[in-house]
């Protein structure tokens, strides 16, 4: 079986700063001899940089490459038709190859694409069947998940659909600020899956300094949290926040980074707001990437036992929070005024843990959107 070879993983990510910094002579030094050896992960970055370039080019050199069973090639596809309905080919039949390769993402979003569409059982079956892959054993501890011996029939490849976004509708609570919030808009699997992907990089809060613009650690904010910057495996990710995006019409390029966000006893975020102050004189260097933030969205991946509510003390609205409920509220009028009444913290946790989905929406594209387009997304 290939292994990846972490020299050239390392060579690889310098290749793509040279690509998005358009240094092309630095980039050839490092980047030809890696095409010439033929290793797959050049292979696939050349996909990549092609899709910029030319997308019908590089569309069709993955299809090669998938044909010639390249390592991740058959995955790459599969992820670029399912995010590209528009590109007609069926993305089943790439996800397919791609796991009977035993290929780690490909698994995992087979059991992500079998609980989106209600087959827990066949999910569970997957991943007791991938027990030796290190992602999948985290992932059944994550979800409790207790071994049964039943064997895996071949999964069918065409039951995995894309998740239906349409079946979640919004409530509101309070029309000054768009207060809503979507039940179950996360599933079990999902939650666990955003756990897992920020538990191994959690660090100190920082909010933004009203007076210099930049970040940095503060008393507002005790808790711990961790940025998901998205790869090629973040399959799942992209996929809640392009859902996210949809249910609150705005466009997914308008987010800033997702940041989860977990509290321990006693950690609390105090009462703030989300948008920069027109008088702050930090909020002009804040505010250059993408504008104001004029949306946020919440999503609770598990509430503490006690405390950790989301209050919004001037409409004295406090939301408990449950397993996979999303809150979305404005941060400015549609004039893009402050919204006094968008004040809101995170009370202090009384007892267990609590494990949140932060976004914050901007008027204008952010520099995430680069992310994106690195993605093919
Ligand atoms: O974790 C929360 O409940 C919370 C409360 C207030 C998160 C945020 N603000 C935020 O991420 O902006
Ligand atoms: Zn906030």
């Amino acid at each position: 079986m290939y292994t990846k070879n972490s020299e050239h993983t390392k060579q690889l990510q310098q290749c793509r700063q040279y690509f998005s910094d358009r240094e092309f002579e630095k980039l050839n030094e490092i980047f030809l001899p890696l095409l010439d050896k033929k290793i797959p992960e050049a292979l696939l970055a050349q996909v990549d940089f092609q899709m910029q370039k030319d997308p019908n080019e590089g569309i069709g050199n993955l299809l090669q490459l998938a044909q010639n069973n390249v390592p991740m090639a058959n995955y790459k596809m599969a992820m670029l038709l399912y995010f590209h309905p528009e590109l007609t080919l069926d993305f089943n039949a790439f996800l397919e190859q791609a796991y009977l390769r035993e290929e780690e993402p490909a698994i995992m979003v087979c059991v992500y694409l079998a609980y989106a569409n209600g087959s827990t059982e066949l999910a569970k079956r997957i991943l007791f069947s991938h027990t030796k892959i290190d992602g999948i054993s985290d992932i059944i501890l994550a979800l409790g998940l207790v071994h049964k011996t039943t064997d895996i029939e071949k999964p069918n490849y065409q039951k995995f659909k894309r998740s239906d976004n349409t079946r979640h509708t919004l409530h509101y609570h309070n029309q000054e600020i768009s207060l809503a919030t979507a039940d179950n808009f996360l599933n079990e699997f999902e939650c666990a899956w955003l756990k897992l992907r920020a538990q191994k990089s959690l660090e100190p809060s920082m909010v933004v300094n009203a007076e210099s613009g930049k970040k940095e650690q503060s008393p507002v904010r005790t808790n711990q949290f961790s940025q998901l910057i998205p790869t090629s495996s973040d399959w799942v990710l992209l996929d809640i926040e392009q859902r996210i995006a949809k249910l609150i019409h705005l466009p997914i390029s308008h987010g800033e980074v997702s940041n989860i966000l977990y509290y321990q006893k006693g950690n609390e975020y105090k009462p703030h707001y989300d948008f920069f102050h027109p008088k702050d004189p930090g909020s002009a260097l804040a505010m250059q990437d993408g504008g104001q933030r004029v949306r946020t969205a919440l999503c609770y991946l598990s509430p503490a036992k006690e405390g950790g509510e989301t209050y919004f003390p001037r409409i004295s609205e406090k939301l408990p929070g449950q397993v996979g409920q999303l809150i979305v509220f404005d941060n400015v009028s549609k004039q893009l005024a402050p919204l006094p009444p968008s004040l809101h913290q995170s009370l202090p946790v009384i007892s267990g843990d609590k494990w949140i989905l932060s976004k914050w929406y901007r008027l204008n594209e952010t520099s995430y959107k680069q992310n994106l387009i690195e993605l093919n997304l």
